[in-house]
């Protein structure tokens, strides 16, 4: 690995409650003021990812679910808006623009995503009803997009993300740890925690849909599975539809670090590592994962 990534402190990552923080654009007194200040209500919705995971496509599929009966397809804001812009993250936005911001006015069901891990939630989620929708992916792919996506900062190679990876040493990492603080609470709290699958998501896209929305608790009515509204959230939040909307294939967020909002989607396919990681590699990082996730029912094909 080169010298820039070989040490997570180079890359600007801090360790803090047990996590790898990219402190440059997550500092630890906004995940602080996060923690002490959040007040969460029963019917908001947690949208939780490990970056390259699936946010951007589990922003839009959320908020299209959840607003279908006030935004048509073709009056919708994510039409004009980046994902990331109209559904701003707790840590990474709103608590670092303003320690205690008034969130009161956001309209219900309120989404809030964020890429914090479980233990690092604020209590008063912990304690509420609300609920929280974890979205993960096999690292192997999460690797290849990290490698590509931070290529505007970064000189890594995709052997250096690697190897970070191996050790833990990413952001929000350490990914076993990630995963697991949210599969455990998927099965103690089922009704409060949803656990799916990028992967899952691609295969069986028509059922994980409908698992969503009645989970979220918006399930599809029979008349509009009979018309043809799954398909149409399906294909509206699908990677060419969102990826060709002049929005995020020329626009970039005001404020920002990421400097066109089209780094947000690259090739949004399952299995692309298999161009980039050597089997020996693959083989590596499989026995760290089965180690780590040992004693648990977690596995990562
Ligand atoms: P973020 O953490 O920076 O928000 P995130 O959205 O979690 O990134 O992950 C980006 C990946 O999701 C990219 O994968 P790739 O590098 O392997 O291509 C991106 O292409 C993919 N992606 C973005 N939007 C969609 C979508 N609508 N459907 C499927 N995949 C998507």
């Amino acid at each position: 690995p080169s010298a820039a990534a070989s040490n997570a402190y180079a890359q600007g990552l801090t360790q803090f409650q047990g996590f790898w923080i990219p402190s440059r654009s997550v500092p630890t007194s906004s995940i602080i003021a996060f923690q002490k200040y959040f007040q969460a209500l029963d019917d908001d919705i947690i949208v939780v990812s490990k970056p390259k995971s699936g946010t951007t496509w589990l922003k839009a599929f959320v908020f299209s679910i959840v607003n279908r009966h006030h935004y048509t397809f073709s009056n919708t804001p994510l039409n004009s808006t980046n994902p990331h812009l109209l559904v701003p993250y707790l840590d990474i936005h709103l608590y670092k623009e303003n320690p205690n911001p008034d969130l009161s006015t956001i309209s219900s069901p309120r989404l809030f995503p964020t890429h914090l891990p479980y233990p690092m939630l604020a209590d008063s989620i912990k304690r509420s009803n609300c609920r929280i929708v974890y979205i993960t992916r096999n690292p192997f792919d999460i690797i290849v997009s990290l490698r590509h996506f931070f290529r505007f900062m970064d000189d890594w190679s995709v052997e250096d993300c690697f190897e970070m990876f191996c050790r833990g040493e990413e952001g929000y990492g350490p990914f076993w740890d990630h995963a697991l603080g949210y599969w455990n609470m998927s099965l103690e709290k089922p009704s409060n925690v949803l656990f799916l699958r990028y992967e899952e998501l691609k295969e069986d896209p028509v059922a994980q849909t409908k698992r969503l929305a009645a989970f979220l608790g918006f399930p599809f009515s029979i008349e509009e599975e009979k018309t043809g509204m799954v398909n149409e959230i399906l294909d509206f939040c699908s990677f060419n539809n969102l990826k060709d909307l002049e929005v995020n294939k020329t626009g970039k967020n005001p404020g920002s670090i990421i400097p066109n909002n089209k780094l947000f989607f690259r090739s949004g396919k399952v299995g692309d590592y298999v161009n980039h990681l050597s089997p020996t590699a693959v083989e590596r990082l499989s026995n760290i994962l089965e180690e780590k996730l040992s004693g648990s029912d977690l596995t990562f094909k």
